[in-house]
């Protein structure tokens, strides 16, 4: 098992990498039972983008911060913007929020009335307006609208809907901005979502446009799906523009990538790079989507862009001319044995050096926690109201 040799041949694909992080990650978040609150925890959208920023100086892996409106409503979208440079980050991903308002109850761009799918319309064109500000490139679009008992809508009719207020949103767009649509199969409707799997995502996007894309977040299949086909599909399509990466042992879980199935992160990043995700011109943007609802959320988001990392570097071990040889043998415990051997290589010791070359923490875990900076946020950020998703 002599893959490690072969390290510097995935150097230059490792150093194109960035994941992209979810500013929601460094507020307090949790479930219908608790959200727990952590010392430490930023107050506003700036604080939450110094967090951002520290994952960044750890890892050089995290350039961009996806936003959340209106949890990151600020005055002055341009001086974030500039607040954020300072930091040495950008401004990534524009969320649009649909799901926290009584307006929304029985649907956003799907409800039958017409006033209230203007309103949610409205939201996205502000979201529009303020990517303008931000020089963000895509629109993130994830629905709660659904149903929870039979008959309580037409199905149908809600499709309709959708497409022609999806429709209304890309014409705003201006050339250099894209739309993805986000799918989850179920939560918080309980009979039916209206976008609930990749299949009616690809069918609404694909009746828009070029700049009309598909996310897929690891935490919204049914349990037994195999992501990494959809991945594969999806690619072949041209139609993958994100990833919101979670995992999860059960439901939307949002826990750190990788921790829960990292096997199962192996093989969808192995069907990025066999689909060439990881490619110089690649539209496949890559995003955490996760809440640390017990954990430190720094550290959190430090492992998991490490586990990222790693699961990309094996990922990208796999020996391809072996592996092709295997399939066209049918030798099929051979071509296995091929993926299962780059999987099982252990590449912390060469990226930790691979690190140091560049000039960053071998171990960002251990660096970070020697740091104190943890403990210097929790003494800084005393009063006011600690951040969450309301
Ligand atoms: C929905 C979702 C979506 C976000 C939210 C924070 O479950 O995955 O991507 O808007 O989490
Ligand atoms: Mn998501």
């Amino acid at each position: 098992m002599t893959v490690p040799h072969r390290f510097d041949e995935i150097t230059e694909t490792l150093a194109r990498q960035s994941i992209e992080l979810p500013s929601w990650a460094f507020g307090n978040s949790g479930t219908r039972f608790k959200v727990f609150g952590t010392p430490g925890t930023p107050r506003d959208t700036h604080e939450k983008i110094a967090d951002a920023a520290k994952v960044h100086e750890m890892t050089g892996l995290a350039p961009t911060v996806a936003l959340h409106i209106p949890w990151d409503d600020v005055e002055d979208f341009t001086e974030l913007k500039a607040h954020a440079e300072n930091l040495g980050v950008e401004l990534g991903t524009i969320n649009a929020n649909t799901f926290q308002d009584e307006d929304y109850k029985f649907g956003s761009l799907t409800h039958s009335d017409p006033a209230i799918r203007r309103k949610a319309i409205d939201h996205h064109f502000r979201c529009i307006d303020i990517m303008h500000a931000t020089g963000s490139t895509d629109l993130k679009i994830w629905l709660a609208d659904g149903t929870n008992y039979p008959g309580q809508d037409s199905l149908r009719a809600r499709q309709d809907r959708l497409a022609a207020s999806l429709a209304e949103i890309y014409e705003r767009l201006d050339a250099h901005q894209r739309l993805v649509l986000e799918y989850k199969f179920f939560e918080p409707a309980f009979y039916h979502t209206d976008v609930p799997d990749w299949g009616t995502s690809y069918a609404q996007v694909s009746a828009l446009g070029d700049r009309a894309l598909t996310c897929l977040d690891t935490g919204h299949h049914a349990p037994g799906t195999n992501i990494e086909f959809i991945v594969m599909q999806l690619m072949r399509l041209g139609k993958l523009g994100s990833f919101d990466f979670n995992s999860r042992f059960y439901a939307d879980d949002d826990l750190i990538v990788g921790a829960a199935d990292p096997f199962q992160l192996f093989r969808i990043l192995y069907e990025v790079i066999a689909n060439g995700g990881l490619g110089e011109d690649s539209p496949v943007r890559f995003m955490l989507d996760q809440c640390h609802n017990i954990e430190e959320k720094i550290p959190g988001q430090i492992r998991s862009v490490l586990n990222v990392q790693e699961m990309t570097a094996r990922a990208l071990l796999v020996d391809r001319a072996a592996l092709d040889k295997a399939q066209a043998e049918h030798d099929v415990l051979g071509a296995n044995e091929v993926l299962m051997d780059a999987f099982q290589t252990d590449v912390r010791p060469a990226l930790a050096r691979w690190r140091a070359s560049r000039g960053l923490p071998e171990e960002p875990m251990r660096a970070y926690a020697d740091s104190g900076h943890q403990r210097y946020l929790a003494e800084q950020r005393v009063g006011g109201a600690q951040a969450g998703w309301g």
